[in-house]
């Protein structure tokens, strides 16, 4: 039997064996004094609160075999893959490409684009680095999964409503039936996180499916034992 996640707007079923996990840009620039996020004037705190849920979904997935996916907002040295239109918004001091306390802001290989401690990928899962704020934009992320069978998707990272929500969108437009795991994802400001799962679940699920992740330990667990042969 298919785990079956007590979810909004409907239950969400999902095969782990065609299910990936996709964490969204767990990485010091967003999550650490001093990295982009902070330099943007945002309480890197907010986002720090998630991690420890972020861990237990990596462990979920780890435990049901499900693909993990790590994505980095990140660009290449020279800036090739980054719009001018990108590194100028805001007209920061300390912007895209510039050194900081973290090394240079969001460009590979930099400490700050690299992910928090805690969530540092497990050789076998994929990092896909990401020039925007969706993980389809310029990325052969669509191909991989295709390639993979993979047709759900559970995210989570952040910021909820730039790149989680930027990716979720993309991923639903594509086909793919994706669930936001709400307590896995974070904003700098927590009014618009709620605003961002409100709208995924508007309208029949417009956008997809949201739910904690106990939500979806529940749905796992509930599946292996109905799997597991009555006892004689
Ligand atoms: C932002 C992101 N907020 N990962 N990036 O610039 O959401």
């Amino acid at each position: 039997m298919k785990p079956i996640v007590d979810a909004r707007p409907y239950p969400y079923a999902f095969d782990p064996a065609h299910t990936a996990v996709v964490l969204i840009d767990m990485q010091r620039d967003f999550l650490e004094p001093g990295g982009f996020g902070a330099m943007l004037g945002n309480d890197v705190t907010t986002l720090q609160r998630i991690v420890p849920a972020c861990q237990a979904l990596l462990a979920l997935a780890r435990a049901h075999e499900m693909r993990v996916i790590h994505t980095q907002e990140a660009h290449d040295a020279q800036l090739l893959d980054c719009p001018p239109s990108k590194r100028a918004r805001g007209g920061l001091s300390c912007g895209i490409g510039d050194v900081g306390p973290l090394g240079r802001v969001l460009v590979a290989g930099e400490p700050g684009a690299g992910f928090v401690a805690e969530l540092q990928p497990l050789p076998g899962e994929t990092v896909l680095r990401k020039p925007g704020k969706g993980a389809f934009h310029a990325t052969g992320l669509d191909a991989m999964l295709r390639a993979s069978g993979i047709t759900h998707l559970l995210i989570g990272g952040v910021t909820t409503e730039v790149c989680v929500q930027t990716t979720m969108r993309e991923a639903n437009d594509r086909g793919y039936e994706c669930l936001l795991v709400e307590d896995c994802a974070a904003s700098y400001f927590p009014h618009f996180h709620a605003a961002v799962v409100e709208m995924v679940v508007a309208q029949g699920g417009i956008v997809g499916w949201a739910a904690p992740l106990a939500a979806v330990q529940d749905a796992l667990r509930g599946a292996m034992q109905e799997a597991r042969p009555a006892a004689a």
